[in-house]
């Protein structure tokens, strides 16, 4: 008679297991069968009323029914388990290859990179980085670096000249003159930064762009100096060895004023279109520092003297990211700057 009612408890337990939906279902089932006050236990209650042996049999019964009851449970509880995870999982899914949500990460303009670099090598080289402002006088802009009134850089196609007298300033030569005055020699500082011309713009002409200047003043600096040190910039910008060459060039704040030239390094110098068949790409401008300069700031030109450079920024980062036309440097467009 307990053998049946075993037998029967069993089965619906485990049917009442193997129907159960929720945790709770299972629960529930979990307690009817295995409770306090479930039917095993009061199944239990009665053996006492039994011979011993019978009583050995129906408890080894109730055990294996107690087991088996168990296991199904445990199995249950797996698959809940199993399928909360698949549910979490399938509610969390990301798609790893997307862009994290939220602020996307941002990309430093080509300008900017190459800027950092200039500065980071030039520091490395005992060089300060100066800063100045955007809107200058005529005196720091013009006056100070030997370019006479009568200059043409001064006329209203050149220069962005301000009510009041002063200017957009055209090059960044005036945070050198400032820091000539501020540090006196011996020194050795770069001036990068934004300039304004007063250009019709076109795929490579803009009226904003980036310049970079510097110059070393000590005592009997030489040519040769000057060409060491561009020669060192110029190798860390195109990281890898470069031949360069000087041409005489016209400057009012270095004398002798050159245009230095590096050996083309698509064609190894032997001609092709970005050369112009020429073989040496001009990269720059620089000179020794026009004794005139150096005496408006108070720096005597018979005791120091000093090495100068500019080169565009913008050139060179058009050069470096093969971009074709200069307004897209300022254009703010999302699809270009995101490239880098
Ligand atoms: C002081 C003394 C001397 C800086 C120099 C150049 C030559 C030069 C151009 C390069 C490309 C401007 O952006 S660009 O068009 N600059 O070629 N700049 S020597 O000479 C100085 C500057 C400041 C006090």
């Amino acid at each position: 008679m307990l053998d049946e009612s075993i037998r029967e408890l069993e089965s619906r337990c485990l049917a009442r297991i193997a129907s159960a939906a929720t945790p709770e279902e299972l629960e529930a089932a979990r307690v009817e069968a295995l409770g306090r006050k479930g039917g095993l236990a009061q199944t239990g209650k009665d053996m006492g009323k039994l011979a011993p042996e019978e009583r050995k049999r129906i408890g080894q019964s109730l055990n294996s029914a107690r087991e088996k009851l168990e296991q199904a449970l445990e199995a249950k509880k797996g698959q809940f388990a199993e399928a909360a995870l698949r549910g979490r999982l399938d509610a969390e899914w990301i798609d790893l290859t997307l862009p994290p949500p939220g602020p996307h990460r941002g990309h430093l303009h080509p300008i900017t990179r190459i800027q950092r670099e200039f500065e980071e090598l030039f520091a490395s080289l005992g060089f300060t980085v100066l800063d100045g402002p955007e809107v200058e006088t005529e005196y720091y802009n013009f006056d100070a670096l030997n370019i006479p009134a009568s200059h043409p850089a001064r006329d209203m196609q050149d220069t962005f000249w301000l009510h009041g007298g002063n200017l957009l300033r055209t090059h960044t030569s005036p945070v050198q003159v400032r820091g000539m005055e501020r540090l006196g020699p011996p020194l050795r500082m770069i001036a990068p930064g934004r300039t304004f011309r007063n250009e019709s713009v076109d795929a490579s002409h803009e009226h904003t762009f980036y310049q970079l200047e510097g110059m070393m003043i000590d005592r009997q600096v030489s040519v040769a100096n000057l060409i060491h040190f561009m020669k060192a910039m110029l190798t860390a910008v195109f990281r890898r060895e470069v031949i360069v060459r000087l041409r005489p060039g016209f400057f009012p704040f270095v004398e002798p004023g050159f245009e230095l030239d590096v050996q083309c390094l698509l064609c190894g110098g032997s001609g092709c279109p970005v050369c112009k068949q020429s073989g040496w790409v001009e990269q720059l401008g620089c000179g020794l520092v026009h004794p005139n300069v150096l005496r408006t700031s108070g720096i005597d030109p018979e005791e120091w003297n000093g090495f100068a450079f500019g080169l565009g920024l913008t050139r060179l980062a058009m050069m470096r990211y093969e971009i074709d036309d200069i307004r897209w440097l300022q254009s703010g467009d999302l699809r270009f700057l995101e490239q880098f």
